[in-house]
């Protein structure tokens, strides 16, 4: 099974936003944002501006028709600034131009005057000054406050994580034009259709009805266009309504990295108890998120923080509480993880911190504490078919663990300056929207007469398979030739009420939903074979490999010649189906549910040779054992565990996002944001956890698309690994990414870092 939409990018015949051919009469918009991290606008002034040649129209907050609002959990964010600004980078006016260079020009040579605020860009600091998003949340399970005396060890620290640029290839972009009747058809790069659709009619005061928005696929979203795609739709939109002329607007990559907001960082401190044996008994967690200036998706992120707080680790007394807090940067919001991989950064420093405190291995530590079958997590679920220990296990087997640890022991005691380093990262991440409503998606399918099949579904492609795993669907059900089967693209005329595509469940609600309405017109068929075949019901009647089967015998009735009497005997050959993930529920005011489907689980085995004497680092391998479920398409899984695995390694380690004290971003270019390359690129071996049927998801498989990423907090843990071979007598500050300026400092710098409390 290959991905088929491989074959058009590598032929360059994928289109994206800005490949769209596109009509007569076609404006360009551009952005301006503002200069300041904070302030009040005193006043905007567009005369040098409307002077360049080729500006139509520059748009500003009193030109929305509608309410310039465009929070999605929280009303806090206006599409255009109209008395305060609270980010470098928003937008503020939208100019409207013949060509793109005009408008850009002269989106630059707009003025606006502010007054300056007091910007605050650190979330501690936003914390003391009362700048929440939303009140705290706290989980808890067993009693902690009263078990820390059963400890025979117990640490305390404070743990940073990073943010992280999406760097998704496509740039945020929209093409928006007018339709008959006063409404607005839109295309968009958006993993969230209805969003786009919400978010337009509210700002031009609109029916949801008469706002299409039409995706096709991203190039690439990771999250930076679950929420943040809309707003540059909403522009787009809004100015083809004023002047009903086609406007395409596409943000220039310097603008998109300064304008849009990136993964969370989190500032994290943490208490952690255990006895003499390695048990963890107690954990405490305290997490301040930063979240930016607008609520954007924080609170959903701050609550996955809370559920992954202990990784895949059984602790019985727990208590964790997360902080949103409110700062002058651009608003972060969702990234492959979603505040999953905060919170499980935060619970392997506790157990290096504390390993280091008792003088063992972590994976000690780690290993006899992980998930068993029955325990409870912190929200009150129960693990069901738990794969913790098993992957484990396995990862130890196969990849010959005493032999690995063998040759780096050797290896260090031959070098003096090359130091490598192992550490294991085991990862359980729940599979669900958190908020229970979204957990749903439908599908529209059609078979034409002449046998073809057309899939219409929620699901968004962005790279990571789903279209492909959609048409698996559908060729199974039928039991057609898959060249029969295309997906559509995904639009809100067909498909309505859309969740975005996120939360790595897009293959199991698009794929169920598309199983549910090919089963309905299947049953069509049936009835219609067991007519022409003169059978008494159509329990005798089965479609094998597109011929039809009577009571188990091939018969000369196939596919096309089946669909055509089909339709000739006035049969319905269309279904809409529906599906909504059942079994799950959340209770907010108790903290307790069973929030998620299913959990996926894995174990990730990390080696990493540091130069001690410059800083720099090379993951040698990643050697994972992974539960895919029984995968639907093991080569896009594949593809997508690798890709993960190398985009959490960057993370961890040489991705930096940078602002200055006054909210300006310092990383805004590729020259200063450093992304893994395939020079950086370890030797990935993943192998496929046998015998795991998961009865949660599509055709037993398990969602793909974000676990893997988690792996790659292994990374950090084997650059800490190699240098403490190198400075044994040394501990090391928490503190990610650990960029080789970072590790340099650490073996260096005079400040040796304060001793761990006891
Ligand atoms: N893979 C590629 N190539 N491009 C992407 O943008 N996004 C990731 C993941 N894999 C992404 C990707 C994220 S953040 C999610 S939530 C899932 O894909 C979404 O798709 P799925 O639900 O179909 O797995
Ligand atoms: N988006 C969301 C997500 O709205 N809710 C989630 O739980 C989630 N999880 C992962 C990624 N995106
Ligand atoms: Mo992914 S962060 O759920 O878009």
């Amino acid at each position: 099974m290959k991905n088929y939409d491989i074959e058009r990018h590598v032929t360059g015949e994928s289109q994206f936003v800005d490949d769209i051919i596109t009509p007569e009469g076609l404006l360009y918009a551009s952005v301006c944002y503002s200069g300041k991290a904070h302030g009040e606008i005193l006043r905007i002034d567009l005369s040098e501006a409307e002077k360049v040649s080729g500006v139509k129209v520059i748009f500003t907050s009193k030109d929305i028709p509608g309410d310039n609002q465009i929070g999605g959990i929280v009303p806090d964010e206006e599409l255009l600034a109209e008395k305060e600004v609270e980010f470098i980078g928003q937008p503020v006016a939208v100019v409207v131009a013949e060509d793109q260079l005009s408008a850009r020009e002269a989106a630059r040579k707009i003025k606006v005057d502010i007054k300056d605020l007091p910007v605050i860009t650190d979330p501690r600091e936003a914390y003391k000054a009362g700048q929440l998003i939303v009140p705290p949340r706290t989980f808890n399970l067993g009693d902690v406050d009263n078990n820390w005396n059963e400890c025979d060890y117990i640490v305390e620290g404070t743990v940073e994580s990073g943010g992280q640029e999406h760097l998704y290839l496509e740039t945020q972009g929209a093409f928006a034009y007018p339709v008959e009747g006063g409404g607005i058809k839109i295309v968009s790069s958006t993993q969230s259709p209805t969003a786009v659709q919400r978010v337009t009619s509210r700002i031009l005061n609109l029916p949801m009805h008469k706002v299409e928005v039409d995706v096709l696929r991203l190039g690439g979203g990771f999250g930076g266009k679950e929420d943040q795609a809309s707003a540059w739709a909403a522009m787009a939109g809004l100015a083809a309504f004023k002047l009903n002329r086609p406007v395409k607007l596409i943000l220039p990559r310097q603008e998109d990295m300064r304008m849009t907001g990136k993964r969370h960082p989190y500032s994290s401190d943490f208490k952690i108890g255990l006895n003499k044996e390695g048990k963890i008994l107690c954990y405490e967690a305290t997490f301040y998120q930063n979240a930016g200036a607008a609520a954007d998706l924080s609170p959903a992120i701050l609550e996955r923080t809370l559920f992954h707080c202990t990784n895949s680790y059984y602790i019985p007394n727990v208590k964790a509480t997360a902080i949103s807090c409110k700062t002058n940067l651009p608003p972060n919001t969702a990234f492959r993880g979603f505040g999953g991989p905060q919170g499980m950064f935060v619970i392997e420093s506790a157990i290096f911190k504390a390993a280091e405190k008792m003088g063992v291995d972590p994976t000690e530590i780690q290993k006899k504490n992980l998930l068993d079958e029955g325990d409870e997590f912190p929200y009150g679920q129960r693990t069901e078919n738990c794969h913790a220990r098993i992957t484990w296990q396995k990862a130890e087997e196969k990849y010959s663990i005493e032999k690995i640890r063998k040759e780096i022991k050797e290896f260090n005691a031959k070098n003096d300056i090359y130091k490598k380093g192992i550490a294991f990262m085991p990862i359980c991440f729940g599979i669900s929207f958190t908020n229970t409503s979204m957990n749903q998606a439908s599908a529209l399918v059609h078979v034409y007469t002449d046998g073809s099949i057309s899939v219409s579904t929620a699901a968004v492609e962005m790279g990571q398979g789903v279209n492909e795993k959609i048409r698996q669907v559908a060729a199974k059900v039928f039991s057609v030739d898959i060249e029969r089967v295309k997906t559509e693209t995904t639009n809100t005329t067909r498909i309505a009420n859309t969740s975005p595509t996120a939360a790595s469940s897009g293959a199991d609600l698009n794929g169920k939903a598309t199983e549910r309405a090919c089963q309905y017109i299947l049953k069509q068929l049936k009835e219609v074979a067991a007519e022409i075949l003169e059978a008494s019901s159509i329990t005798h009647v089965k479609i094998i490999d597109e011929v039809v089967h009577l009571d188990g015998k091939k018969t000369e009735l196939r596919w096309e010649e089946l669909i055509k009497t089909a339709h000739l005997k006035r049969f319905n050959l269309s279904s809409h189906a529906f599906y909504a993930t059942p079994g799950i529920h959340f209770d907010r005011e108790k903290e307790k549910g069973r929030p998620f489907a299913y959990h996926v689980y894995g174990t990730a085995i990390v080696e990493v040779t540091v130069d001690c004497l410059r800083g720099i680092y090379k993951f040698d391998s990643v050697k994972v054992v992974h539960d895919f479920g029984k995968s639907l398409n093991p080569l896009i899984d594949k593809g997508q565990a690798e890709g993960a695995i190398v985009q959490g390694l960057g993370w961890m380690t040489i991705e930096e996002v940078i602002y200055d004290d006054n909210g300006k971003l310092l990383t805004d270019a590729l020259s200063t944001y450093k992304v893994p390359d395939i020079h950086f690129t370890p030797n990935i071996e993943v192998d496929f956890l046998e015998d795991s049927e998961n009865p949660w998801g599509i055709f037993k498989s398990k969602a793909i698309g974000e676990p893997p990423l988690m792996y790659g907090i292994g990374g950090y843990f084997a650059i800490m690994n190699a240098i403490k071979a190198f400075r044994p007598d040394r501990q090391f500050k928490i503190s990610a990414p650990f960029t080789p300026e970072k590790v340099l400092m650490n073996l260096y710098s005079k400040k040796v870092e304060e001793k761990q409390s006891v």
